[in-house]
């Protein structure tokens, strides 16, 4: 099996951040490794016509989703009863500006056609590429897709059970069609990748490989 890629289509590349990577605030295991594999997909895209959107966690320092912003709380425990926060609490990362929020050295960004910060308010996390965590307030990508003509969305990158997991979600709730490159995504924990394999599934999201991609696998 094979895509035909073309105008119609859009890759979208999440959070491929040196802070999501090895040695990074919130390094995502294995995240390293998919990085070769996603140049050549985007390569691939670039070819064949489709369109290629990159995301980036982007959070102002005071940022209310990190542990440090509440007293005597540490990184990765729950939190409840913030609007748009949780449901855990994350360490510092994603700085707007800093070294751990510039797209991985290693990551082809020059092909990319759209860039899309996400997180962005302090007061709310942005999880999707599409909305907020409010799940209301628009990034204002599927107005940008829809215009240009795009219907169907491949997503890989970082992480699968947060980022990778709410756009797809949220790109389903827009209409597009949603595929997930799982060989090409890592998450951050076990249980809540299952959880999200299993609630994309519902959602009516199709899980492909890089080798769907001819010559790309
Ligand atoms: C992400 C946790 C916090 C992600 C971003 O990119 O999946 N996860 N911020
Ligand atoms: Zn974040």
């Amino acid at each position: 099996m094979s895509f035909y890629i073309g105008r119609e289509d859009a890759l979208l590349v999440v959070d491929l951040q040196n802070d999501f990577l090895r040695g990074g605030a919130l390094a995502v295991a294995g995240g390293n490794e998919i990085l070769p594999g996603v140049n050549r997909l985007m390569e691939f895209f670039h070819r064949r016509g489709g369109r290629i959107v990159l995301t980036q966690d982007w959070h102002p320092a005071d940022h209310l989703s990190f542990a440090s912003q509440h007293e005597g709380r540490k990184p990765f425990e729950a939190i409840e009863g913030l609007d748009g926060i949780g449901p855990i609490l994350w360490p510092d990362h994603c700085v707007q500006g800093s070294p751990g929020a510039s797209l991985a050295p290693l990551l082809n960004a020059s092909l990319a056609h759209l860039v899309i910060r996400k997180g962005i308010h302090r007061r709310i996390d942005s999880y999707s590429t599409f909305f907020e965590n409010d799940g209301k307030t628009p990034t204002g990508l599927a107005g940008y897709l829809r215009e240009i003509g795009v219907s169907r969305i491949f997503l890989c990158g970082l992480a699968l059970d947060y980022c990778v997991f709410w756009s797809a979600m949220d790109g389903r709730k827009k209409g597009f069609e949603v595929n997930v490159i799982t060989d090409l995504c890592r998450g951050i924990g076990t249980q809540s990748s299952i959880e999200a394999l299993r609630e994309m599934t519902a959602a009516g999201v199709v899980f492909v490989h890089a080798e769907n991609f001819s010559g790309t696998g």
